[in-house]
């Protein structure tokens, strides 16, 4: 019941989401999960503010298009997203200057689900307080919010199925308004002192399991290559494995993971703070993963 609800989630989001053409010369990065707080030590992004700073400083420069594929504020920890951006000043004005490139896609996932309303991109998205300006500054002026976006490659004329992911799992889809308070509420509690929150997929190994096959079914039975996030577990399938792509999270204990596409290639990259021999400390990127071609069918099963 609950893996056919799936399904036609999917399927429905699929056949009415916008298309986006890429080419050869395409450069993308697909980032989710930054699960972004309010700064104070239940915000699991601190950690990687700088590492992950780094890294779309790099993309920005290197004239990359940024989709973010969801969860990056946790909205289910924080009520207000003022506190979001009041902490993370110079990371959204640098999305805003993404978004005034025409370079930022946004998709919500279950944990920032209140994206998609109007009331929600007019009071939050149109624009954020700028701690430096101490004043209101333009943010993503009229943006369209997504449930799912398809990349369409010109030349192979393959598509990419891009969508958070949460889609196969019950408590983070329908029932979001409960999950939401359990975390808001209890399971934040808990969690000093150290309890998993079940609702989370990301710290549960055995429902990240499931919420993947779910999906990974839905990529099989269609022949269609997916990149979701949601679960935290970066994936990048082989040639005889569906094509179910997953960038991981910038809440890795020790890194952030993403995925790139540049010259029709599809790599997961990692990004984490190394150090020299002289001790000075850089921000180093490498990928996890050989890169994955663009063909024209990206999946080979095995017989
Ligand atoms: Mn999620």
């Amino acid at each position: 019941m609950s893996s056919l609800s799936t399904f036609s989630r999917l399927t429905k989001i699929y056949r009415s989401c916008k298309e986006i053409p890429i080419d050869d010369s395409s450069k993308i990065v697909l980032i989710s999960d930054c699960h972004r707080g309010d700064g104070s030590w239940v915000d699991n992004f601190t950690n990687n503010q700088n590492i992950y700073y780094a890294a779309i400083k790099y993309y920005y420069e290197n004239g990359y298009t940024y989709i973010d594929l969801g969860d990056s504020d946790d909205l289910w920890k924080n009520k207000k997203f003022f506190d979001i951006t009041n902490v993370y000043t110079d990371i959204f004005h640098l999305l805003h200057e993404f978004y005034q490139d025409g370079r930022y896609y946004l998709i919500y996932g279950n944990h920032d689900i209140e994206k998609r309303t109007p009331c929600f991109i007019q009071k939050n998205l149109q624009r954020y307080y700028d701690s430096h300006t101490e004043r209101f500054e333009p943010l993503f002026d009229n943006i369209e919010v997504h449930e799912g976006l398809i990349l369409k490659h010109q030349e192979t004329q393959t598509t990419f199925f891009l969508v958070h992911g949460h889609q196969g799992d019950l408590i983070s889809d329908i029932f979001w308004r409960v999950g939401r308070l359990l975390t808001r509420y209890v399971w934040r509690r808990l969690e000093l002192f150290g309890h998993k929150d079940p609702t989370s997929a990301a710290k549960n190994y055995e429902k990240e399991r499931k919420v993947e096959r779910k999906i990974k079914d839905w990529v099989e039975a269609n022949n269609q290559p997916v990149i979701a996030g949601h679960t935290h577990r970066p994936t990048c399938p082989q040639e005889d494995e569906p094509p179910y792509f997953n960038d991981g999270s910038c809440v890795h204990p020790n890194c952030i993971t993403c995925i790139e596409i540049v010259h029709s290639e599809i790599t997961l990259m990692k990004w984490d703070i190394k150090t020299r021999e002289d001790r000075t400390f850089f921000v180093d990127r490498e990928p996890i993963a050989l890169p994955r071609k663009i063909t024209q069918n990206m999946y080979r099963r095995r017989i």
